[in-house]
């Protein structure tokens, strides 16, 4: 008998081995977890038990893969530096373990021509149990008033300093009933910590402080924080000033 999602371990085995020292994490999950729980306008189009991964960012990421990005590639000329270091981490790491084999990586800052992004990125993270994504109809007998009030993930381990950058559909492998949802881990569980939650991340998300609704392991280095506290056309001035 084969053992026990033997596919799923082989596909994220692999991936780990290349991307967790650049700082990211992966986490395998089924498209029929995703799709049951969207409107089928946003569906994925592969059949439930294709195999899909939701790629993160962690904390370290920016020191052990950004900066020795910039550094490789110097600035000069160079537009989107996250997203092309993100970029070019998981595709290497996919052309070089996956050859030959069919796989959609969609990235988060994807958009489809309909202005839709390619996936909804919280929704895989909950889904895939790696973050739960806290809305507000899950908080009972509270409304806020006029303002629209996004929904907000939350790592069991990173608090909010972490982002989801990608999903990879891999077309040609199908997982059966072995694969087992995992629940995300539920870090806010009181109806005053989601309020808590969804103000800071809604009303005043600059200030970062719905990152720390829970004690993170680690959090954004001061650089890192710096960087992504000023606006992306100011960021090449900024990393100038740290020579
Ligand atoms: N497109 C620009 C680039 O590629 O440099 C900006 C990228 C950017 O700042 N992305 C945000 C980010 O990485 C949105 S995902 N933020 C990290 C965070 O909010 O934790």
């Amino acid at each position: 008998m084969a053992a026990p999602c033997a596919n799923v371990e082989s596909v994220t085995g692999l991936l780990k081995e290349r991307l967790l020292k650049c700082g990211f994490e992966v986490y395998p999950l089924k498209i029929g977890w995703y799709n049951s729980v969207l409107p089928s306008s946003l569906h994925l189009p592969y059949p439930d038990d294709t195999l899909a991964v939701v790629v993160l960012s962690t904390p370290c990421m920016f020191e052990q893969a950004f900066l020795p990005f910039l550094e490789k590639k110097g600035c000069q000329g160079l537009s989107d530096p996250i997203d092309q270091c993100v970029r070019h981490h998981i595709s290497s790491a996919v052309s070089e373990c996956f050859s030959g084999q069919k796989v959609d990586v969609r990235y988060d800052y994807e958009l489809l021509p309909s202005r839709k992004p390619k996936f909804l990125a919280q929704t895989a993270a909950h889904v895939s149990g790696a973050a739960y994504y806290y809305q507000k109809s899950y908080v009972t007998d509270h409304s806020w008033p006029k303002n629209k009030i996004f929904g907000v993930c939350v790592h069991p381990n990173y608090g909010g300093w972490f982002a989801i950058r990608a999903l990879l559909v891999f077309e040609d492998v199908t997982v059966g009933s072995e694969m087992l949802q995992p629940a995300p881990p539920d870090c806010v569980p009181t109806r005053e910590g989601r309020i808590q939650l969804l103000e800071a991340f809604n009303l005043h998300w600059q200030d970062y402080s719905y990152r720390d609704i829970i004690r993170a392991a680690e959090t954004y280095s001061q650089k890192q924080r710096d960087y992504f506290s000023t606006l992306p056309a100011q960021r090449f001035a900024l990393l100038r000033t740290w020579g």
